[in-house]
Order: C-alpha cells, then structure tokens, then sequence
C-alpha cells in the first residue's frame, strides 16, 4: 500500500508497539507526519500495560512534539498501521480494524500481503519508513523533528551504529539533517537506575562457552545489552563475548569481538542462522533470534539452550587455516576452470573528475578509494565492488557489447567525499568477461573453516560445510573459499 493509498482513508491510527522504544515511535511519528502532508489526519498510539517512563523517550516525545497517545481500548479503524511490529504478534496489544497494514524490520510472523511491508535485513523500522517517505518525496527539510526522530530511532536500535549492516541504514545515518544538541542531550538519559542494576547483574555472573564469554541480562532495553557487552569484551579471558536479553518473541543478542579468529558480524551471522537476523561489523554486531523460529527447528528447547549449543558449536567446528601455514595438498585437488561469466566495470573519471575521493557503497559494505584515468571500478559477481588498475583490468577482462544490469536488494552508490554528492553506479557500468583461462584447485570443505589470506589482516573468509576451499592453480599460499551456490555457477570441473 502506497502513502498516497493509506493516506486516503477516513479513519486512520498508527500503532507503535507495547513498551515503546524510540525506533517504533520515530517510524510511527515519521508517518504520522507524512500522512498529514498527503491530508490525512491519523492518531499515533500504544497500548500495553505500561505508560512510557523511559527518561529518554519521555524527553524524545517532549522535545520534538510526538503526540504519541497511551490507549487501552480502541474503537475499529477504518486502517490500522503497526510499525515496528506485527499485528497480531505478541509485543502489542491487538486492536481490530477494517483493513491493517504492517511496517516493520523484525522477522515476518505473519503471512505476506500488499498491505505488510517487512525488511528484516534493516537495522531499524525508522530506516524502512525514511525510505518510504523518501520514495514519496516528502519534504523532510520542512519537517526537522522528524529528521530527528528518525535518526535517534536508528541510533538507538542499532547500539548507537555499532551494530548496524544494511547499507540503507548507513545512508539514513550519513545523510540526515538531525539536531545534535537534542540527540545529545538524549544520549545522557538513556539509563535509569534501575537499567544500572542491570547492567551490574549482568556482569556479575558471566558464563565461558569456549573463549567466548556469554552474559545473560534480565529483559531490558537493547541498548544497555551493548554497554554491557562493550565492558565485558575488555575482559583478558574472552576472545569474544555474547550479551542476551529475553524479549517478547526471542532472544535480542549484542556481540563484541576481541579477536582477529572471531569476526562479530559472522559469529552473529552463525547464531541466527535460519533462526533469526544478525550481522554489524567485525568488532560489534548484534541480532535476533526468533523464538517461534528456534522451536520450529529444535521443539521443545529453551531458546537460552539453543543460543548455549549454538555458541559451543562455533567454538569447536572451525578449522583455521592460515595462508602462509597449512597442510593442504592443493595439487591433488581436482582442477577446475572459471566460466566467462559476464562482470560490470566502470571507469572511475566517469563518475566523478580525476582525483575525487571516493566512498563505494554495496550491500557488501563501503569501500574508499579514488577516481583517476588508471582506475577502474569492478562489480563482481555478487555486487561487490572493488577498484582494479586499468592495465591489470586490459590484461584480464575482455569488452562486451552487451549493456551490464544486475539486480539487487541496493543498487550500488558513489559518493563523492568532497562535495558528498551520491550517484548511481550502474548507469555507468558496462559488461566484459575474464579473457584468459582462469585454473584453480579446489575441494568441498568436510568441516567448517575459516581462511586467513595475507593480503588482509583484519578479515578472514569463512566456509560451511559444502563450499569450496580453492587456490590458483601452482599457488599454494593464494588461497580462498568460494560459497558452494556460487561455485556450481561460475566453475566447471576440468
Ligand atoms: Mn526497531
């Protein structure tokens, strides 16, 4: 359903979830607002068993003017609007209406429709609703609070951007006019006393699965799981450390890594795994883990026993093997050929003039460089994208006359660092294929590893069981893994 769509009904209320946090009160005051633009006057509301007390939001609803009502009844609408919740889901109270329509960036509990628009890969609901305003064209430069709103419910749902993954959301954080002294100002009350307590139980009974320290909190706001987890990563024992929270529907989990052998993005990628949601970056992340999920796939076991296994799991099944240390004997492997499968590339200086600084952003993540005559900017086949010099690009890819598209969930951007003007890379993407004949050998992995090349420090490549540890044919130190799907599409066994 369309703004334009909802905004063309009679009766309309926004409803936030119980026990408001501020990313379901910016999402649903953000849409109150763009409603209003389009004519419509809706009601905000939230129900539950408890009014807001939470000093930061009692100051967030003050200072930017949210009429955010507290309901306990509700006579049917004509149109229903949960944002950052489902209707009919356990953390809000479930009011009828003629028609209901869902926003939200949690899980999908309930089944797909045109009125349900859910995007779990969003670090928060304020960033799903920014983008809906945006494609709209709602003028946020006449609507400040709600500029600020959106960026507050984003920073607080993310651990203060610590935990965030999608590029989406990177581009609502760069990009959004907010009033710094009003979010300051909210930063220094986001604790109660009480949220101080927790925080002490929380470290005062740590767990060690492993190398990883895992720390339960009583249910709390999500944001005191990160201070925590910023404490306890400090600690000389833990490697890495998990701090949980049970919520309405699952478990919430901050991750902090210490550790070049643990990345936090993929550890959290690793617990949610066909059980909910998770990533951020190799030092924090956070993620979700969906009760009804967890006991579709394991009846019957307490969600704290599945994250317990999870964990145990991680720490006991990788193999670690370092590029210039290991014990493969790549030139037994079968041999395999790259297929000429067609790439994107584009010149640099036709993005911007030589010498611009430049941020490449994917769903990848962002990449800096700069424009010159000599750079070439490569699309791999994933949508990843990366810099490569012209002579190299001459003497590996050959041109094709065909236009280069490519479908994803975000479309890469070129952002110029100087005057912050963002472009569309694609249109000025062409197509080529690898001119010569590309040799690797390569093997299934047997169990899950993960690879330490020496060209990065920092990262490493992970493998599951049934992806492909492979090197360049007469290389034993270039090695890599390819994600099983991607192999059986692009090699072909010799
Ligand atoms: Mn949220």
């Amino acid at each position: 359903m369309t703004l334009q769509e909802m905004a063309a009904h009679q009766n309309i209320v926004i409803q936030c979830h119980d026990i408001p946090d501020a990313d379901t009160i910016a999402s649903g005051y953000a849409l109150w607002a763009a409603l209003r633009q389009l004519g419509a006057q809706p009601r905000l509301v939230y129900s539950g068993r408890a009014q807001v007390t939470k000093p930061n939001l009692a100051w967030m609803l003050k200072l930017l003017g949210i009429p955010l009502e507290y309901v306990e009844q509700l006579d049917a609408p004509d149109l229903l609007v949960t944002v950052d919740c489902q209707h009919g889901a356990g953390n809000l109270r479930c009011f009828e209406a003629a028609r209901v329509a869902v926003i939200d960036h949690h899980r999908p509990e309930i089944e797909e429709g045109p009125d349900v628009l859910i995007r779990p890969a969003l670090g928060s609901c304020a960033t799903l609703v920014w983008d809906l305003l945006r494609s709209a064209g709602f003028n946020f430069a006449a609507a400040p609070t709600v500029c600020t709103a959106l960026y507050y419910g984003l920073y607080t749902d993310t651990n203060g951007f610590a935990e965030m993954f999608h590029p989406l959301d990177r581009d609502l954080a760069d990009s959004m006019p907010f009033d710094k002294a009003l979010i300051k100002r909210l930063k220094s009350c986001a604790l109660t006393v009480e949220e101080l307590d927790i925080v002490a139980d929380t470290l005062a009974d740590p767990q060690q699965i492993s190398a990883i320290g895992l720390l339960k909190a009583r249910p709390c706001d999500p944001n005191i799981l990160g201070f925590t987890s910023d404490i306890a990563q400090q600690v000389e024992q833990f490697d890495a450390v998990v701090v949980y929270c049970p919520l309405p529907g699952g478990l919430k989990l901050s991750i902090r890594s210490a550790v070049r052998e643990i990345m936090a993005n993929e550890l959290a990628a690793f617990l949610a795994r066909d059980i909910g949601s998770g990533g951020g970056n190799i030092e924090k992340a956070g993620g979700f883990l969906s009760a009804d999920a967890m006991e579709k796939i394991y009846p019957g076991t307490p969600p704290q026993r599945v994250l317990e296994d999870r964990l145990a799991l991680y720490a006991r099944s990788y193999d670690h093997v370092y590029a210039n240390n290991h014990q493969l004997d790549f030139a037994s492997m079968p041999r395999y050929q790259k297929l000429p499968l067609p790439l994107g590339f584009a010149k640099s200086t036709d993005l911007f003039p030589a010498g611009t600084p430049i941020t490449v952003r994917t769903l990848e993540g962002d990449v800096d460089t700069h424009t010159a005559a000599d750079i070439y900017l490569m699309i791999g086949v994933e949508g990843e994208v990366y810099p490569i010099k012209a002579e190299r690009f001459a003497a590996t890819y050959k041109l094709l006359p065909t236009p280069y598209t490519m479908t994803t969930d975000y479309a890469p951007t070129i952002t110029n660092k100087i005057t912050g003007d963002k472009i569309d890379l694609l249109p000025f993407a062409h197509s080529c294929v690898p001119a010569g004949e590309k040799i690797i050998r390569a093997m299934p992995l047997t169990r899950q590893a993960k690879v330490f090349t020496n060209w990065d420090t920092e990262k490493y490549f992970f493998g599951r069981v049934g992806d492909y540890i492979a090197a360049s044919e007469g290389t034993t130190d270039d090695l890599y893994i390819i994600n099983r799907e991607i192999f059986d599409k692009t090699y072909r066994l010799l």
